[in-house]
């Protein structure tokens, strides 16, 4: 197997036996998000098909996360980093009933890494509990993020619940089963302030970047 491919299969596989030294080998060729986009993505899409087919159980799916996690937090610390003083604060939350966290952690180091402070409120958080904290930190901005078809529309009701609550600040949300249009017509049309969908974390980056300057 390539470089690549073996990249891949400790995801597919759930392993992380020899990872680390290929992680290393795969440093000196690529940028460490090169390596998260690329090769392992490619690994979690694989494992997203087989799953889909039944091919996978949860449990297996676990361990492939795992994978994924231990190689962010092993390519983390080789991210570039801005020496800035803070450019904002941002609340970030994988919104109620779902336990998705692989992509929002990533937007976390991605943004802490450039700038920003940012909150974690972890998953399955209810509207109540992001309303609690907004109140708390005073955040200049809320990330939200969701994989599941239902999570789309529970951030439509977050939404609902922010602007009850009188919050207008942007919302930045992102996640496999939103696009741009829902995010405008269905999640923006519930929402006083901005609501700006990212496709993926280098995304949420820009658009944070537009909404703090
Ligand atoms: Co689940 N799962 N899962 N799962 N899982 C999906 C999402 C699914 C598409 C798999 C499939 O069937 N093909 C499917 C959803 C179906 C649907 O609703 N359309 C699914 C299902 C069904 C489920 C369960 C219901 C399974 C079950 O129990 N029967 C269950 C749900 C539990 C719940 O949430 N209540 C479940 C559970 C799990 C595990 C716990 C086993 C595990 C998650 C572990 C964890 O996160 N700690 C898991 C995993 C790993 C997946 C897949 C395989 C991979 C997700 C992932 O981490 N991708 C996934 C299939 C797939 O996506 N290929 C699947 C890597 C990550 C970096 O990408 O999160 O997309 P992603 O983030 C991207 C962008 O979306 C974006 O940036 C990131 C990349 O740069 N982004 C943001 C995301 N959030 C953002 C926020 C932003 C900006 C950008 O700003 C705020």
């Amino acid at each position: 197997l390539t470089l690549e491919e073996r990249l891949a299969s400790y995801i597919i596989e759930g392993t992380k036996e020899g990872l680390f030294v290929d992680l290393d080998q795969a440093l000196k060729k690529y940028q460490p998000l090169e390596i998260i986009n690329g090769p392992l993505m490619d690994g979690m899409a694989e494992v997203g098909r087989l799953f889909n087919n039944n091919e996978l159980i949860v449990a297996e799916v676990l361990q492939s996360a795992e994978a994924m996690k231990a190689s962010v937090s092993y390519l983390e610390p080789h991210m570039e980093t801005t020496e800035s003083s803070v450019k904002a604060k941002i609340i970030l939350a994988t919104v109620k009933g779902d336990v998705h966290d692989i992509g929002k952690n990533l937007v976390e180091i991605i943004l802490s890494n450039n700038g920003y402070k940012i909150v974690n409120l972890g998953i399955k958080v209810p509207p109540e509990q992001l309303i609690e904290a907004y109140k708390k930190e005073k955040p200049d901005a809320i990330g939200l993020s969701g994989l599941l078809v239902k999570s789309a529309q529970q951030m439509v009701v977050t939404a609902q619940d922010l602007k009850n609550a009188g919050i207008d600040v942007p919302i930045l949300v992102g996640g496999a089963a939103l696009s741009r249009k829902f995010t405008k017509n269905k999640i923006g049309a519930e929402y006083d302030g901005l609501v700006l969908y990212a496709k993926d974390a280098m995304n949420g980056l820009d658009l944070a970047n537009q909404i703090s300057n």
